[in-house]
């Protein structure tokens, strides 16, 4: 449908679409950077969508039974800013979108999360906003079938591009989707046949149409500026008992003279064509000037919300207090205070028992203690569930036929399991944990980093963490990825040496509220380290003394994971000599970066020669060899230079010398000996 049809036939809905489009024009145009095309394409369908069908409420942005509208397309921020500003988000003023991104404003170049409310997942990453969204619906399904559809009963709706389709993690997105019959889930791909090197053909063919239903989705093709068109689609994609796509066929910036080529893309600042723009949609505004009819029937819109929003509450209000207490603690991210008492039970058992047991199962067993007690909490695994240990007895498998089922198979989709998880912690109300090997973090990397970014508490569980995974050889030994995951910001990192740090770890994980974690756990049977019960929770400190040492201290053994006992091996060695040893568990850098720096000290002190022992590339530990002072100490590190081999397990250790025998020769080498 061409300009001057939506103009004698729907004006009213043309001068609702046109302020999205000025407005994102404006915008750009102030920032002198940004992407015009995708907004003034898609304003259409986001405004038929806002304004007959997503339920919201402006004065009440996290209202947990709001529909999601997420914008898997980031680029086209000014999209969602133009839509929250104009339905009357107190947040977004004027000067906000005067301010697009500039230095300190809510508008930043990308969605951001934690920045606006209304901005339901942080986008840019194509492909990621259409992969979380599966778990938003996941998470839908999940708390309706806990609490009931008179108060969990809504929608995700999605804006996808050209790119976030091509992008791989689509497709394990579509594919988990269509597997779960996700029916509240609604995309619109924004099918304007443009990206940035020019059209889609260039490096494109597939039928978007065939793949969505190959995957069984509902599909259905309309004319993207056609707002009829529109709300029937939306209103059989409601109907359709499958999740839904809608390709929209759309003109990349309508009405400008870069309408339907890659120029249109990206930011369009040259006056005369932002003049002639504004000339063909008939607006005689001066920039950011929404006439008062306009913005009014914008901010209708949100007013309805407050209506819907009441009647939601009165409903809340009738279901029992201990379900509206329970709602409301997942909703704060509270973990319930029996969680503290049920771990250190576990604790002190295994500090009695002390067991050998590979750490991924001393995982298992901390979730079969947590697990039934935190109804939020959604394990899964990308088809390792047997390796990773992440399912316990009382979860239940999710499924169209269970949606009370909390353990997700996700399949081999590394990447689409954690970007779906972000979804669900992104949602509200949820915990989900997910699994696979330590090696494959690459796989997932892209969501890991998002959820650091977005500031959610994502788990991701990481077996096999090391060249301890033996035979399988050096494609899935882990070496760098330990350095990866700390080396990216808001990430705790836990290599838990046994059980009871590894319930330590799981404790941390479930209370953190805006940090993601990565558990690194062995493959390989572990000795119990921790053999005095402590009720306190050690690897919440990071890092602390294990074992002091008996003669004059000479020496700092700093390990984690499965090199602790290694280093205490090496401590017995050197003690016997008389080289007094402190051996140092480090489960989590990242917290014992954040102890003050008196405790550091007290765990570090300056003087004794350090020694590093993990089964992993040095990058990382260097911190924490040479000082904080900066003065430097004398420090070696025992791990790998290089990937590992095909061997057993036990074989590799030695011959990359992770051994005790090699940590003390290091040490007496350090101290001139
Ligand atoms: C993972 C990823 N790769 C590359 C980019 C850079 N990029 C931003 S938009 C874009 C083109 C997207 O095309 P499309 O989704 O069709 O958007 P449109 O041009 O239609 O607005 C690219 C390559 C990105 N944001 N994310
Ligand atoms: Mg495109």
């Amino acid at each position: 449908m061409d300009i001057a049809t939506l103009r004698k036939e729907h004006p009213e809905h043309w001068n609702k679409a046109a302020a999205i489009r000025v407005l994102t024009l404006d915008a750009v145009a102030a920032a002198n950077s940004g992407h015009s095309g995708m907004p003034m394409g898609m304003a259409d369908v986001a405004t038929v969508l806002f304004e007959k069908h997503l339920k919201f409420d402006p004065k009440n942005p996290l209202w947990p039974d709001r529909d999601r509208f997420i914008l898997s397309a980031g680029h086209g921020s000014m999209l969602v800013y133009s839509l929250l500003h104009l339905t009357g988000y107190e947040q977004v003023t004027l000067e906000q979108l005067k301010n697009f991104r500039q230095s300190g404003a809510l508008t930043a170049g990308h969605p951001e999360n934690f920045l606006l409310d209304g901005v339901e997942t942080t986008t840019g990453p194509l492909g990621q906003g259409i992969a979380n969204s599966v778990g938003f619906a996941m998470a839908e399904e999940l708390q309706r079938a806990q609490f009931g559809k008179k108060v969990v009963d809504h929608y995700t709706y999605v804006i996808a591009g050209d790119g976030c389709l091509m992008e791989g993690v689509s497709q394990e997105a579509i594919g988990i989707a269509g597997r779960h019959e996700l029916s509240k889930l609604i995309v619109f791909w924004d099918n304007n046949n443009i990206t940035i090197d020019g059209t889609v053909d260039l490096s494109d063919r597939t039928d978007q149409v065939m793949r969505f239903k190959a995957s069984g989705w509902h599909v259905q093709e309309i004319d993207g500026h056609d707002p009829i068109a529109i709300d029937a689609a939306i209103t059989a994609a409601k109907k359709s008992g499958k999740p839904s796509m809608i390709a929209c066929e759309t003109h990349i910036a309508l009405g400008s003279s870069a309408q339907d080529t890659s120029k249109g893309h990206g930011a369009l600042t040259d006056a005369t064509l932002i003049a002639n723009t504004r000339t063909a949609y008939g607006w005689e505004h001066g920039p950011f000037d929404i006439p008062a009819d306009i913005k009014s029937q914008w901010e209708a819109m949100g007013e309805k919300g407050a209506a819907a929003y009441a009647e939601w509450q009165e409903r809340f209000a009738s279901l029992s207090s201990n379900k509206q207490n329970e709602f409301n603690r997942a909703y704060a991210l509270e973990a319930p205070k029996k969680i503290s008492a049920a771990v250190k039970a576990l604790k002190k058992k295994v500090s009695e028992e002390q067991p050998k047991v590979a750490t991924r199962k001393s995982s298992e067993l901390a979730l079969e203690v947590l697990n039934p007690l935190m109804w939020e909490t959604v394990g899964g695994s990308a088809d390792l569930t047997g390796s990773n240990n992440t399912k316990t007895a009382d979860l239940g498998v999710f499924s169209p036929e269970d949606r009370k089922g909390r353990y997700v198979y996700w399949g081999i989709r590394e990447h689409g399991m954690a970007s779906a998880m972000n979804g669900m912690a992104l949602h509200g109300g949820m915990r989900p944990y997910g699994g696979t090997f330590m090696c494959f973090t690459d796989y997932a990397r892209p969501a890991m980093r998002l959820a650091a970014l977005s500031k959610i508490p994502t788990v991701f569980v990481m077996t096999h963490d090391s060249i301890g995974l033996g035979e399988d050889g050096p494609t899935h030994q882990p070496v760098e990825h330990l350095a990866i995951s700390r080396a990216t910001p808001n990430t705790y990192v836990f290599r838990p040496a046994d059980t009871v740090e590894t319930a330590e770890a799981w404790e941390v994980a479930f209370t953190s509220k805006s940090t993601p974690s990565v558990l690194a756990l062995s493959r390989q049977g572990l000795p119990t380290v921790r053999t005095e019960h402590k009720n306190k929770n050690m690897t919440a400190l990071g890092g602390y003394v294990l074992k002091d040492a008996v003669a004059k201290r000479q020496v700092i053994l700093m390990a984690t994971g499965s090199e602790v006992s290694v280093a205490l091996e090496a401590q017995e060695l050197l003690e016997a000599e008389g080289i007094g040893t402190r051996v140092v568990s480090m489960p989590c850098m990242e917290l014992f970066e954040a102890q003050d720096e008196a405790y550091r000290k007290r765990v570090l002190p300056g003087g004794p020669v350090r020694v590093a022992i993990e089964a992993g590339v040095q990058m990382g530990w260097d911190k924490w060899l040479t000082g904080e002072r900066g003065k430097a100490n004398k420090a070696g590190f025992v791990g790998m230079e290089g990937f590992g081999a095909s061997a057993p397990a036990e074989e590799l250790f030695v011959k990359y010398g992770i051994t005790a025998e090699n940590t003390v020769a290091k040490v007496k080498a350090l101290l001139g000996l």
